[in-house]
């Protein structure tokens, strides 16, 4: 198996969550695929099987991320009978990773007319998609105040205030365990989604599923902003999504061996509880956005 040292660079990156978010897993991965047209290849069929070595070791690094499937998908429809595969590969790699952009800042636009002004929003994580939402909002002058979870065990939560601070947006930053507390505060709780199942549920980093529970009883509105790549096609003859399960180190090391630990990254939030998918198509219920992938708007 020959794996190229960009690929393997950016596979650790990703693996380690240096690269977090689905979207920003997809784009570095593109990123990193193009350099293999840097490289010399005796035949073609030479060149597609390391294209495809090298996407599969891309993808078993996030199991739970169909975005990325999806790119590489992409990717390999648009090289696969090239005339030149590997100007091609720049050519696609290019192309999807623009898309990605274009979808984001369509969701943002299209989401920061639905939250109205000086709303206080709750999120979990860390998304590249409700950070570009957010930062619509404030420069829509819409006043948006932000309550961000620390998402144990790897603290995405950090990594989001210190986005939307940067943006100059008003952070408060909490401990997972205290969002009870502050919930009378928030008016819409606002998270991104790495996949969306073919019942509307939605596939997120741990916890969200827990703060959607506690907004429905509260009466808080709970969007999902995410695009139609997010959807996972898997899910229509399987149950749901593999959740990525990590190391246990991340979470706790006991001398005790008599005590598990488990560390699933994400959880499943059944569609009942999300009021609307902010995606590049629209505002929409979860079953609008099944809906719009089987009629392939
Ligand atoms: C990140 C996470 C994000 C989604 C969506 O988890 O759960 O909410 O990936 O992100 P992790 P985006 O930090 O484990 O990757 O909107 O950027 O696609």
């Amino acid at each position: 198996m020959v794996l190229r040292k960009e690929i393997v660079s950016i596979g650790r990156d990703i693996k380690a969550l240096k690269v977090q978010g689905a979207t920003n897993v997809a784009k570095s991965s593109l990123k990193a695929l193009k350099s293999l047209s840097n490289y010399e290849y005796k035949t073609k069929t030479q060149f597609f099987k390391e294209f495809k070595q090298n996407a599969d070791y891309l993808i078993a690094q996030r199991p739970t991320e169909p975005a990325l499937r999806k790119s590489i998908a992409f990717v390999y429809r648009n090289i696969r009978y090239a005339d030149n595969p590997k100007v091609s590969l720049k050519h696609a790699c290019n192309r999807y990773f623009d898309e990605l952009k274009k979808v984001n800042e369509e969701i943002a636009v299209i989401g920061a007319h639905h939250i109205p002004k000086d709303s206080t929003i709750l999120t979990h994580c860390h998304s590249s998609t409700v950070m570009e939402l957010i930062k619509t909002l404030q420069k829509m002058k819409k006043n948006p105040h932000v309550i961000v979870t620390e998402s144990r065990p790897l603290l995405q939560g950090k990594l989001a205030a210190e986005e939307l601070s940067k943006a100059g947006i008003d952070v408060t930053y909490i401990v997972d365990t205290a969002v009870m507390e502050l919930m009378r505060d928030v008016d819409v709780y606002l998270t991104g989604a790495d996949a969306i199942t073919s019942d509307g549920d939605v596939i997120n980093k741990v916890g969200t599923a827990i703060y959607a529970v506690l907004a429905d009883k509260y009466d808080i509105p709970y969007y999902v902003a995410a695009s139609t790549y997010k959807f996972d096609p898997e899910t229509l003859i399987k149950e749901h999504t593999t959740i990525e399960h990590r190391s246990t180190k991340e979470v706790a090391t006991f001398k005790n061996k008599k005590i598990k630990v488990k560390n699933p990254a994400f959880d499943k939030t059944e569609s009942k509880y999300v009021n609307a998918i902010i995606c590049e198509k629209g505002f929409v219920l979860p079953s609008t956005f099944v809906s719009l992938i089987h009629r392939g708007d």
